[in-house]
């Protein structure tokens, strides 16, 4: 009878909403490519271009994992998924590791199963409004309709907010992205209220006549954006943990694509041990010692990758701001190699 019930413990447990799946890394080398989910198509930092290739800020972090893993960056796909679907997805093992503007909070981190290895973004909600409104302060939306996505952190930071200042609004919630900037761009809602980077890419890439609309200038709250993976797999959630480091350290160390092969000659020993001259770091993840050399050299470091996605290469045009390395202004701060 006891081992009956032992049995039927163990059932209970693994249909649970999390599956404990404690070795991703040899599934994803089995299957032979990493599994990513992204956005639906959220320009600069996860979206198909014109020949349908995944690109953004966040995809890169989805390249940079396969490059550590298989030495190649293009072994990895993608599963789109809408705000309300991505948890789920990673929860159930539908996907590897969840790579989309997802902010990291407390709930998240510990109630839901899963975990984040660390911010490659760090963002504050905004709003986004049409100038025929004629508003020029977050403290002026008292009445406005606010239209926002399900299943976001976005509508309980805006409710928290508004309580908070006294101000009152109608939301106006939809499941899907595309319904959301529809409703936005039909004059549906006076306002949108998501991070600062979505209104940007918004903006630039879903409104007809972007110079019709103007960001506000107050952010309402801290998004720290990153990835997450799910929790009871340290070895996965270390890969993905030093991936980015990786790529935060490759621009700390002046490591570009363009120069990390003359750099393999280079006498600092911080730059060795990245690179892998100096052998463990990649045996200490359960990886080729060339696994942070392969992201380098196929992705590009940090500030590359923002570079070209988001920022002063892109379309997008965001600052660095907040995302400069940490002697340069900003928060990103490379946990030491060594
Ligand atoms: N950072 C917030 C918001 C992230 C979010 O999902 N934003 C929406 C609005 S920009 C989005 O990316 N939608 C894209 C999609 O559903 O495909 C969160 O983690 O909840």
């Amino acid at each position: 009878m006891k081992k009956l019930n032992l049995i039927l413990a163990s059932i209970a447990f693994a249909s649970s909403s999390v599956v404990a799946q404690a070795a991703t890394l040899d599934t994803v080398k089995q299957r032979g490519h990493v599994v990513c989910g992204t956005t639906t198509g959220f320009a600069g930092f996860s979206a198909p271009d014109d020949k349908g290739e995944w690109k953004g800020l966040d995809v890169d972090v989805c390249k940079s994992i396969a490059a550590a893993v298989f030495g190649d960056a293009t072994k990895f796909k993608t599963v789109p998924l809408n705000s309300q679907q991505r948890f789920t997805a990673l929860q159930s093992g539908e996907i590897d590791v969840l790579t989309r503007n997802t902010t990291v909070t407390q709930q998240r981190d510990t109630a839901l199963g899963i975990q984040s290895p660390g911010v490659n973004f760090y963002d504050g909600q905004g709003f986004l409004v049409a100038k025929s409104l004629g508003v020029k302060s977050a403290k002026e939306l008292n009445g406005a309709t606010i239209c926002m996505q399900t299943g976001t952190s976005n509508e309980n930071t805006m409710a928290d907010w508004a309580r908070a200042n006294n101000i009152k609004y109608t939301p106006v919630v939809f499941d899907q992205f595309n319904e959301v900037v529809s409703a936005f761009a039909a004059g549906r809602c006076d306002v949108y209220s998501t991070d600062a980077s979505g209104l940007a890419s918004i903006r630039i890439s879903r409104l007809s006549n972007p110079d019709d609309y103007i960001v506000l200038p107050e952010l309402i709250s801290k998004e720290p954006l990153g990835p997450f993976v799910r929790q009871g797999d340290d070895q996965w959630f270390n890969i993905v943990k030093w991936t980015l480091q990786a790529q935060l350290n490759a621009e700390e160390l002046g490591l570009t694509s363009a120069n990390v092969d003359e750099q393999l000659k280079s006498a600092n020993p911080n730059v060795q041990r990245l690179l892998g001259v100096t052998e463990g770091s990649g045996k200490n993840l359960g990886l080729d010692e060339k696994w942070a050399y392969n992201i380098i050299k196929q992705v590009g470091n940090y500030g590359e990758s923002f570079d070209r996605n988001v920022g002063k290469d892109s379309a997008l045009q965001i600052p660095r701001g907040l995302n400069n390395l940490w002697n340069n202004g900003g928060l990103h701060y490379g946990l030491p190699v060594r």
